[in-house]
C-alpha cells in the first residue's frame, strides 16, 4: 500500500489535439509546484496527426529543461493501450489519468495532489454529477444514458460513487502497475475504477465542470458506450486473484522509452 505521495506522472494520450494539448501542459506547469511533478508522458500513435505530434514536440522543447518530457509512440492499439503503456513507464509515486482535449480541466490537478498527499493510498476521482460539477455542451441523449448507467454500475458494485465512467483520476502508481488490464478501448476508463473497487481501494470524489472539446473529435462513438456493460459484468464477477498480475511487470524505463521513441519519431 502506498504510504506517501512523492510526485505525479502526467499521462496524456493524444490523437488530434494541438492547442488543447499545449494548454493542458501549460496549465499544469503554471498551477502545480515543480517538486510535485515527476514527468509528462505524451502517448501518441500511428493515427496521431502531424499537428498533434508537433504540439507534443513543442511541449518537449518548452519544458524538458524543467521536467522530464517523454513522447512515447504506443505499440498496443487504442486509448486503453496508450494509457496502459503510459502507466508501465511511469516513474512517479502516483499517476493521473486524463485526456488532452481539455475535457479534463487541468486546473484540478493541483487539488488532486493536495488531497492525494493526505490520502496517498486512495484514488481521488473527479465527478461531474456532484454539487459544484456539471456539463457544458454534452449531448442530451448521452447525458441521460450516462446518468442511468452511473446508477446501474453503482448498484452492481454497491458503491456510492457518482461518476465511474469519467476518466479523470489520480492513482497510486504501484496499484496501477499491479493490476492486469484487459480493455484496450474506452471501457478501459471504466475498468480503472472497477478493478480497484473490487480490490477494496477507497475513492474520494471532487466536483469538476466538464466542457466539450473545441478541436478534434471524440474517438468514442455513442454505440460504443454499450460495450461498457460487458466490462462491468466481467469485472464484477471475476475472481479477485485474476485482477492482479501474477508477477510484477517489467517497468519500461522512461529514459529508454524516450530514446527508443525518439528514434522512431525521426522523420515524423
Ligand atoms: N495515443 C492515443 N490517444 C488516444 C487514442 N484514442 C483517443 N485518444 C486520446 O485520448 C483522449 C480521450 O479520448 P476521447 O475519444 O476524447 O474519449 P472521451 O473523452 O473519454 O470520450 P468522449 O466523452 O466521447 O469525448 C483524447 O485526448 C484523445 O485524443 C488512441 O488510440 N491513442
Ligand atoms: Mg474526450
Amino acid at each position: 500500500m502506498q504510504k506517501n505521495f512523492y510526485n505525479l506522472s502526467i499521462i496524456l494520450p493524444a490523437m488530434d489535439e494541438t492547442y488543447s494539448l499545449v494548454q493542458t501542459a501549460d496549465i499544469i506547469m503554471e498551477t502545480c509546484r515543480r517538486e510535485d511533478l515527476a514527468e509528462i508522458i505524451i502517448v501518441i500513435c500511428d493515427r496521431s496527426t502531424k499537428d498533434c505530434i508537433a504540439a507534443a514536440k513543442q511541449i518537449e522543447d518548452k519544458y524538458s529543461d524543467i521536467i522530464p518530457v517523454t513522447i512515447h509512440k504506443q505499440q498496443k492499439p487504442f486509448v486503453g493501450g496508450a494509457v496502459q503503456e503510459g502507466i508501465a513507464m511511469a516513474q512517479g509515486s502516483h499517476v493521473v489519468l486524463m485526456s488532452s482535449d481539455l475535457e479534463t480541466d487541468p486546473h484540478l490537478i493541483q487539488e488532486f495532489i493536495r488531497i492525494e498527499k493526505k490520502n496517498p493510498e486512495k484514488i481521488v476521482t473527479a465527478t461531474r454529477w456532484k454539487k459544484g460539477g456539471g456539463f457544458q455542451g454534452y449531448n442530451k441523449v448521452k447525458l441521460v444514458a450516462n446518468c442511468i448507467f452511473q446508477r446501474i454500475i453503482a448498484c452492481l458494485f454497491w458503491v456510492n460513487l457518482s461518476d465511474i465512467t469519467y476518466a479523470y483520476r489520480i492513482f497510486p502508481k504501484e496499484l496501477m502497475q499491479s493490476i492486469r488490464w484487459e480493455e484496450l478501448k474506452h471501457p478501459f476508463f471504466l475498468e480503472t475504477a472497477l478493478k480497484p473497487l473490487r480490490l477494496g481501494v477507497k475513492f474520494i470524489e471532487i466536483p469538476v465542470k466538464w466542457q466539450a472539446r473545441t478541436e478534434g473529435v471524440s474517438q468514442n462513438s455513442f454505440w460504443a458506450n454499450f460495450k461498457y456493460f460487458p466490462t462491468a459484468w466481467h469485472v464484477r464477477f471475476m475472481k479477485k486473484s485474476d485482477i492482479l498480475v501474477s508477477e510484477p511487470q517489467p517497468q519500461l524505463h522512461a529514459e529508454n522509452a524516450a530514446g527508443l521513441q525518439r528514434s522512431k519519431l525521426t522523420g515524423v
